[in-house]
């Protein structure tokens, strides 16, 4: 990652602890994304409780994946990563549009949480390069991102095989 770019989320964040959530339906695009934006190792925890969670820790945030959606007995867990959010990154296959209810429906629920209101949230309309692939207008309305009240929000269209839109979506 460029120098601008560190400068840029040191100015953001200071020298306070901070997290970012990147999450999703699998096979959205995460682990590639994080992969793409070449911050440093990610280590994957074993699941012991039943998720798998992907960590970079990127000078003094952390940038943690998990897939949304399936078992909801192990949704509990998920709190313990929510503290200090500061961003949400929600990455959609915005060609998959069978499953974007079921994305809709997880992105809302996480935006419920308590523990999360103050995060801002940034939406990766990804796979792009694919065809039949939703423009972010198309997804801005499935995902119906108008209810969402009180906090800040952008979209983006991206790919992440291709590299594209990932560094103006964090540049928001
Ligand atoms: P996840 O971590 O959200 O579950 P992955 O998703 O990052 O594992 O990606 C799932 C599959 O989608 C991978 O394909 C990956 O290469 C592909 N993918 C991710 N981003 C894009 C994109 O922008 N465009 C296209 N065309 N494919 C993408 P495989 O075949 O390895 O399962
Ligand atoms: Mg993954």
């Amino acid at each position: 990652m460029g120098i601008l770019f560190s400068k840029m989320f040191s100015s953001v964040f200071g020298n306070k602890e901070a997290r970012i959530l990147v999450l999703g339906l699998d096979n959205a695009g995460k682990t590639t994304i994080l992969y793409r934006l070449q911050m440093g190792e990610v280590v994957s925890t074993i699941p012991t409780i039943g998720f798998n969670v992907e960590t970079v820790q990127y000078n003094n945030i952390k940038f943690q994946v998990w897939d949304l959606g399936g078992q909801t007995s192990i949704r509990p867990y998920w709190r313990c990563y929510f503290p200090n959010t500061q961003a949400i990154i929600y990455v959609v296959d915005s060609s998959d549009t069978d499953r974007l209810m079921i994305a809709k429906d997880e992105f809302h629920a996480i935006l419920e949480e308590e523990e999360l209101r103050g995060a801002i949230v940034l939406i990766f309309a990804n796979k792009q390069d694919l065809p039949g692939a939703l423009d972010d207008a198309a997804v801005t309305e499935a995902l119906e991102l108008h209810r969402i009240k009180n906090r800040q929000w952008a979209i983006f269209k991206t790919s992440a095989i291709k590299g594209e839109g990932l560094f103006e979506g964090l540049d928001w």
